[in-house]
C-alpha cells in the first residue's frame, strides 16, 4: 500500500475555487462561492483544503476567479500558518496574473491555463478536486484505488435519487467500476439497474500527470471553454481510455461514525446551505466537526471566548443547541438551535431561533429573529422582527426562499 506520505510527495491538486454560485445569491454577491462562510467559524472552501492536507496532499494550487478578494484573503491569513517547509499553498487568480488578462471558461480550461504548474512538477499524480462541497475525505484512498487500477481518470463519485442527479454527470459502471458511459447534467439520467438511484460525480477527479497534460491539450483543439464533465470526461470514454469510478461510500475516515458515511453536500442553493449548516447542531451530527482525528482547519484570529452574561436587567443571556463562535457575547438575550459566527453580540430581551449568523452581526434589543441568514456586519436594529411575516420581508428587500429561509443580505456602502 501507499502511505499518505508517498501520496503527499506525489500528487499535487488543483483546487477549482472560481465558481459564481449564483443560487446562493446574496450570499455571493460579493464573495465567491467557496468563500462564503459555514459552520460560525469556517469558509467552504476550508473542507476541501482540511480533505488534502489531512490526506498528506500540501502541494495545493487554488484555482480563483470571480469576486476573488474575500476567497484569496481567506487563503493568506488562514491557510499561510497551515504550510511548511517547502510545501504550500497558492491562490492563482486570473484577476492578479499579468500574464493572462483572459478568463476562465471552464473547468478545464482553468487547469490548462495554468498548465505550467502541472507541466514542472514532478509529481505522478494530480487531483483536480472542486472548491464548494462540504464532505469529509482520505484522498490518499481515492489515490491508492487509482493506482490499483492503473486508471487514465478516476472519478468520485456517490448515489443519489433520480430526481436530483440531473444536476450531475451522471454515469454507468460495470462490475468493475469502469465508467461505461458518462452524460453531463442530463435531462433523464440513467439509473443504477433495479434502483431509484444514480451514480453522480462529486467534480473530483485524479490524473496521472502525464495523462492530464494529455488530454488537456489535445481538448483544447476542439473546444475553447473546456469542461471537465461536458468535453473531458466524454473524449477520454470516446478514446477507450481506463475511466473508473471511486464510491465515495468506501471511503474512511479516522474516527468516523457510521452516521457520517457518505456525507456529501453540494450547498448550492440557499435551501441545502442552510440545511448543511443546520446538520452540524444536531445531537448526532452527520457532520462532526468534534473529530480532532479529521480537523477542518481554518483560522479565527486571536479572539476572547464566547461569553453569556446576565444583563442590567436580570435577564439571563443564553445559548441553546448552537454554534457559538469564539468573540460573542450574549447579553440577556437567547439563542436557540442556531449558528452564531465571530464577534456577534445579541442583546437583551432578543430571540435569535433556527439561524445563522455571520460574522460581527448586532442583534438589538427585543429583535426576534426565526429561520434567517445574516451576512457579516450587519446591525439588527432594536425590535425588528424577521423571519415571521414573509411580505414584510420581501418589502424590506431581504431574499425569501420557497421554504421560508430569510436572507438578510451585507449592507453595500453604495447604498445608502
Ligand atoms: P458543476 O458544479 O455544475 O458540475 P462547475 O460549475 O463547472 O460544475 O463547477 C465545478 C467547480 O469548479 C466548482 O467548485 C466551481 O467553483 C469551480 N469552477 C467553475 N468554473 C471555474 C473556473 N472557470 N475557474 C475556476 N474554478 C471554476 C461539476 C461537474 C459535474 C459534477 C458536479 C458536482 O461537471 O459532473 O457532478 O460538479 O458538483
Ligand atoms: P468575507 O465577508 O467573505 O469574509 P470580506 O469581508 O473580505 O470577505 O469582503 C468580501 C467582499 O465584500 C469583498 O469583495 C469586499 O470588497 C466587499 N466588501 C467589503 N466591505 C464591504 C461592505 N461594507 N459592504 C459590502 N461589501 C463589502
Amino acid at each position: 500500500m501507499y502511505s499518505s506520505d508517498n501520496v503527499g510527495r506525489n500528487t499535487i491538486a488543483m483546487v477549482l475555487a472560481g465558481g459564481r454560485g449564483e443560487r446562493l445569491n446574496p450570499l455571493t454577491m460579493r464573495r465567491a462561492k467557496p468563500s462564503v462562510s459555514f459552520g460560525g467559524k469556517y469558509k467552504i472552501i476550508d473542507f476541501v483544503l482540511s480533505n488534502l492536507f489531512n490526506s498528506g496532499i500540501k502541494k495545493v494550487y487554488i484555482l480563483t476567479q470571480y469576486r476573488a478578494y474575500s476567497l484569496n484573503k481567506h487563503i493568506r491569513e488562514s491557510w499561510g500558518k497551515w504550510t511548511g517547509l517547502g510545501e504550500f499553498y497558492v491562490a492563482i487568480s486570473p484577476e492578479t496574473s499579468s500574464e493572462s488578462e483572459e478568463w476562465f471558461k471552464g473547468t478545464a480550461d482553468a487547469i490548462l491555463q495554468y498548465l505550467r504548474f502541472v507541466e514542472s512538477s514532478d509529481a505522478d499524480y494530480v487531483a483536480v478536486f472542486g472548491g464548494d462541497h462540504i464532505y469529509k475525505m482520505d484522498i490518499s484512498q481515492m489515490i491508492n484505488y487509482h493506482r490499483m487500477n492503473r486508471a487514465d481518470i478516476t472519478i468520485a463519485a456517490l448515489e443519489v435519487p433520480v430526481e436530483e442527479a440531473r444536476r450531475f454527470g451522471v454515469f454507468s459502471v460495470d462490475d468493475d467500476s469502469r465508467v461505461t458511459a458518462f452524460a453531463e447534467k442530463p435531462a433523464t439520467p440513467e439509473t443504477i439497474p433495479g434502483r431509484a438511484t444514480c451514480f453522480a460525480s462529486m467534480g473530483n477527479y485524479i490524473f496521472p500527470t502525464k495523462k492530464l497534460i494529455e488530454v488537456l491539450l489535445e481538448g483544447k483543439k476542439q473546444h475553447e471553454d473546456l469542461d471537465f464533465g461536458k468535453h473531458v470526461i466524454p473524449m477520454m470514454l470516446e478514446k477507450g481510455d481506463r475511466v473508473f469510478a471511486y464510491n465515495f461510500n468506501d471511503n474512511q475516515i479516522p474516527g468516523m461514525k457510521s452516521e457520517e458515511r457518505g456525507y456529501w453536500k453540494d450547498v448550492g442553493t440557499i435551501d441545502s446551505y442552510y440545511e448543511a449548516n443546520m446538520d452540524l447542531i444536531h445531537v448526532s451530527p452527520q457532520l462532526n466537526l468534534y473529530n480532532y482525528k479529521w480537523p477542518i482547519l481554518t483560522n479565527q484570529g486571536n479572539l476572547p471566548p464566547a461569553k453569556t452574561v446576565f444583563d442590567d436587567d436580570d435577564r439571563r443571556g443564553q445559548n441553546i443547541d448552537s454554534y457559538v463562535c469564539a468573540g460573542c457575547i450574549t447579553s440577556g438575550g437567547t439563542v436557540r438551535r442556531s449558528i452564531i459566527g465571530p464577534l456577534c453580540k445579541i442583546n437583551s430581551f432578543s430571540l435569535v431561533e433556527d439561524s445563522i449568523l455571520f460574522e460581527n452581526v448586532n442583534i438589538g434589543r427585543h429583535a426576534k429573529i426565526r429561520k434567517t441568514i445574516i451576512d457579516k456586519g450587519v446591525v439588527i436594529p432594536d425590535g425588528t422582527i424577521i423571519g415571521y411575516d414573509r411580505e414584510a420581508d420581501l418589502r424590506r428587500g431581504y431574499t425569501v426562499t420557497e421554504s421560508g429561509i430569510v436572507v438578510v443580505p451585507r449592507k453595500d456602502p453604495a447604498i445608502k
